[in-house]
């Protein structure tokens, strides 16, 4: 069956399943959904409905902003940094008035690629002025974790850290200076790169480290980053979302609703049901860790039925690879004895009954840049031999045999989910155009690198890589801004300069190989001084205790920090431990551009609110705060490496030296379109300026692997992590009882204990909702009235523990032995067995609170339980655990 078939089958012949919350049904009630949309792609053809999918105008909401402008406003195009995501909103201001709650509107951008309709984007008013925004800079005057201060000057908050900073880095060297944030990792590096620290790491390893982990060992390094391979959300006709809610807005959910209103099929595999999952989808409850088995066997029903696409395996995997059957090392061609590049892969070829060597050409860093298969080369799936006396076997013999252990049956006792339910989404997924999302928040259970490795795997065996529909490289627009940045020696600065810099692997490289950002190494450092003594913290945007798991342990180290800096425009809980807190600006008050993250084809937007800080508030943009630290402690760096010469002192002054640079690089990027293709850099300015946006680039598909190659070993797309296998993770990391094997091995959950069943004790898991649940909106008044505090309970365990909704309980980590309390609700809407509580929902226990705003600290912070256990190749954490619950 071709793949065009499968993926375009009439959707008349599919079952849709809903799932409903009526309280008495079972998680996964049955629920037949008959008249179905009628399909506009028929109308107007497959590409011509996707297009329509991803660019619709709102007509309403367009129609709202015109009447709007009639009325006296005007739009001013920003990019929404609630989360990081830089969805298009419109700031509409009232002409002529001051700016104000009233005043000043939020609204999506209607005609945007990656529309902010979201509630965080909504409250950013609310952060504006809000009550609690930090005004002024403080310092420390009671002890670390007391959160007593007192207003100082921004000269003495600046001079006072450069001269801390600067005995730190005399004494101890750049590298006791580390810092982390969510989504500013680019303004650390105007600091962090041009001071000379290697220790410049972000939050990933409680977010995303694990999916970027499996994203590599299938597609390979440049292609492992959230947001770069995806399915084709607005094309699909069946999407798998593995513990992925889509409430995450970036536009996707818009894209995805649409898709389903064109009869794409979603099922979300989750413990607990998403809001994504209430109407026309299905959700199936899956048991905590146990995405691997679910999978695996989801892989295994596709073979044995004859429903995987070998052909394309054969042809553009790794699957016919030549690998030793004992180390899963790569045959080389060297090792084969036959004549090549003495690296080159090995396969064996049908038609010849010869070995051949997979030839790639590769740059001067060793990574793959064409692929060379041997013209005619037939590679043989199935081949097992001896070759030189070492018994060798293809990459797919070693996968299949895996995922033949997980029969149905087996993988059902292992997940909860039934047998037949796991086979009938096997065919559905194989024979109706199915993708799997590859994943974003991936931080629980310690084994989640394999199950990541597996919903990028899943597409391959459909054969649908960057087809439409199917699961694509995407576009990206193309634009670069001014930026400072240091690695591997070399430190850039935002004019091209350039430094040598430390080539010192940052400490979480240094324990983890393959972490994308392990802050956690840094707490071990400053407490146990190894491998050596971090003195000074710097936070810039990162509520710190909703981030990272195990909050004990974060606290013991951050009051052990010699130098903590804090740059927050809220007083998380983090700033009780400050020793400086510096009031920062937030996105509606710059002035940028920038690519859309979150959109299959390229294309670039302003952020430009025209907001200042309200009045009273002191807020500074914190490159600025960076760039005057270091010129008070080190004037020749900030000189030479950012060309920050001489003290900056006024808003204008610095808008005029920081947002000239911006304008510049603007004017350059359109003049170098204009060039490359007159009038393309016109057109872009003139859409920019009339809608905030404009596209750069259409995705163009059919290019990944077939004309370009991936980034792994292979240059193509890896059944069998080549990198793994080369590296030796499994072995290096034996004696720690988890490595990182080459194949999607499962281990149980090992970052904490296995709750017993239907007993007191419980799984808990996290993750967000769509309204509220964000460290950015935690101290707002819709979090206070949408925000959900309580932890969730399956009917069943209730009714066996005597727990009603609204009843108070006592969680105890079962592995930590910390307590917290909290209320309950009572829903079918989390399997029996687990406890659902959002992230950054209540369990706010910050000193300084007035007494309005008391309820952030209800409820609980799922974190206080939590181990800590970081994966030991990837460095992700676990913030998943298990709770012994009781009513109190
Ligand atoms: N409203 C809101 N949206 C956000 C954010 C926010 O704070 N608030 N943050 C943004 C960020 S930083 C990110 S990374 C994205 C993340 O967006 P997503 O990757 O879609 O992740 P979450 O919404 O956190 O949902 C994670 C889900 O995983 C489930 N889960 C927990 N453990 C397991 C398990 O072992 N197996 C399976 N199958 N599922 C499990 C949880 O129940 C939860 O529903 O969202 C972004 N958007
Ligand atoms: N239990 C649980 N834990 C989780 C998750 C979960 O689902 N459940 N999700 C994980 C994920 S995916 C992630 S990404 C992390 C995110 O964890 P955090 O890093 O805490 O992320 P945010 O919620 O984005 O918090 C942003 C902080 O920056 C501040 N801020 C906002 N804008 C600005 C600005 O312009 N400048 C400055 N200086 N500060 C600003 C806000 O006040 C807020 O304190 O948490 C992880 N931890
Ligand atoms: S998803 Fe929401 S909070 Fe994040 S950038 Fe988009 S509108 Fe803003
Ligand atoms: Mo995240």
């Amino acid at each position: 069956m071709s793949f065009t078939s499968r993926r375009f089958a009439p959707h008349e012949e599919r079952t849709t399943m809903t799932t409903q919350n009526t309280g008495k049904s079972g998680p996964s009630g049955q629920n037949g959904q008959h008249g179905l949309p009628v399909q506009r792609r028929t109308l107007i053809g497959a590409a011509g409905a996707a297009a329509f999918a991803a660019s619709m105008p709102w007509t309403a909401l367009e129609a709202e902003v015109a009447r709007m402008k009639e009325e006296g406003w005007e739009a001013h195009p920003c990019a929404c940094n609630m989360c990081g995501g830089y969805c298009g909103l419109l700031a509409m201001h009232k002409k002529g008035e001051k700016p104000s709650q009233q005043t000043v509107k939020i609204m999506p951008n209607p005609t945007h690629p990656q529309r902010g309709c979201c509630a965080r984007g909504a409250s950013a008013m609310w952060m504006w002025n809000h009550p609690l925004r930090l005004k002024k800079p403080l310092k420390r005057v009671g002890e670390k974790g007391e959160g007593k201060f007192e207003e100082i000057s921004w000269d003495q908050a600046l001079d006072e850290i450069a001269a801390k900073v600067k005995a730190i880095v005399e004494t101890d060297g750049e590298r006791a200076v580390a810092m982390t944030s969510h989504n500013f990792s680019g303004f650390q590096k105007w600091f962090g790169g041009a001071l000379g620290t290697p220790n410049v790491i972000g939050h990933s390893s409680t977010c995303n480290s694990a999916s970027i982990m499996g994203r590599r060992m299938v597609f390979g390094k440049g292609f492992d980053g959230a947001g770069k391979v995806e399915p084709d959300y607005a094309r699909c006709r069946y999407l798998l979302a593995v513990g992925r809610t889509f409430n995450c807005a970036m536009g996707v959910s818009a894209v995805v609703a649409r898709a389903r209103e064109d009869g794409a099929r979603v099922v979300f595999v989750d413990p607990r049901q998403p809001e994504g999952a209430l109407g026309n989808c299905e959700w199936v409850p899956i048991r905590p860790g146990t995405d691997t088995p679910f999978l695996l066997s989801l892989i295994n029903v596709a073979m044995e039925e004859n429903l995987a696409d070998l052909a394309f395996l054969a042809k553009w995997t790794n699957a016919p690879y030549l690998v030793e059957k004992a180390s899963m090392k790569p045959l080389t061609a060297a090792a084969a004895g036959i004549s090549a590049e003495a690296s080159a892969y090995v396969v064996m070829d049908k038609a010849t009954a010869k070995l051949v060597p997979m030839v790639v050409t590769k740059d001067e860093k060793g990574s793959v840049t064409g692929l060379k298969d041997p013209e005619g080369v037939d590679p043989e799936l199935e081949y097992q031999g001896t070759v030189g006396g070492v018994e060798v076997t293809t990459a797919f013999n070693l996968f299949r045999e895996l995922a033949a252990q997980w029969s149905p049956e087996k993988a059902s006792a292992e997940t909860g989910i039934p047998a037949d339910t796991i086979v009938r989404i096997a065919r559905e997924f194989f024979t109706q155009g199915g993708v799997c999302d590859d994943g974003w928040y991936s931080s629980r259970n310690g084994n989640d690198c394999e199950a990541y490795q597996l919903m990028s795997m899943i597409n391959l065996f459909t054969g649908s890589l960057d087809r439409e529909g199917g699961f694509v490289v995407t576009q990206g627009g193309g634009l670069k801004m001014p930026s400072a940045s240091a690695s591997g020696g070399k430190g850039k600065g935002p004019k091209g300069q350039t430094w040598e810099t430390t080539k010192e692997k940052s400490l979480d490289k240094l324990v983890f190989p393959e972490s994308s950002g392990t802050f956690a190494s840094v707490f071990e450092s400053v407490v146990e001084k190894k491998p050596y003594q971090v003195k000074a913290i710097f936070v810039t945007g990162s509520t710190m205790f909703h981030r990272e798991a195990n909050s004990d342990r974060m606290a013991k180290a951050l009051k052990a920090t010699e130098l903590l800096v804090v740059q927050e425009i809220l007083p998380h809980e983090v700033i009780d431990y400050a020793d400086y807190v510096l009031p920062s600006t937030f996105f509606l008050e710059w002035h940028e551009y920038a690519g859309v993250k979150w959109a299959l084809d390229g294309n670039v937007q302003i952020n430009d609110a025209g907001l200042n800080p309200p009045e009273g508030c002191e807020a500074r943009h914190e490159i600025w705060q960076f760039c005057e630290i270091l010129r008070r402690a080190f004037p020749e760096r900030a000189a030479e490496r950012l060309g920050y010469d001489k003290k900056i002192d006024t808003v204008e002054e610095w808008k005029a030296w920081f947002d000239g640079m911006t304008d510049a690089a603007w004017k350059k990027f359109i003049d170098g379109k204009n060039q490359a293709k007159p009038g393309e850099g016109d057109r872009i300015a003139a859409e920019i300026a009339e809608k905030g946006w404009a596209r750069t680039a259409v995705k163009k598909f059919g290019q990944y692997p077939y004309v370009k190659p991936f980034g792994t070993p292979t240059g193509k797309p890896e059944i069998l992590s080549f990198l793994c296998a080369e590296k030796d993770y499994h072995a290096k990391h034996a004696e720690s009882g988890h490595g990182l094997c080459a194949l999607p091995v499962y281990e149980a959950p090992k970052a904490y204990a296995q709750p017993k069943p239907r007993s007191d004790e419980f799984y808990l898991v996290s993750g967000k909702d769509s309204a509220s649940s964000s460290g950015v909106t935690l101290f707002t008044w819709p979090q206070k009235f949408l925000g959900d505090r309580t932890v969730w309970m399956n009917p069943v365990d209730a009714e066996r523990l005597g727990i009603e909704t609204g009843d108070m309980v006592e969680l105890e980590g079962l592995d930590t032995g910390v307590k917290g309390r909290t209320k309950v609700t009572v829903t079918n809407r989390v399997m029996p067995g687990a406890l659902f509580s959002h992230g950054f929902s209540g369990g706010v226990r910050t000193k300084n609170l007035p007494d309005n705003y008391a309820w952030v600290r209800e409820g609980i912070n799922s974190h206080w339980f939590a181990t800590g256990y970081a994966q030991p190749v990837a460095g992700n954490l676990a913030n998943n655990s298990s709770v012994r619950v009781k009513r109190v």
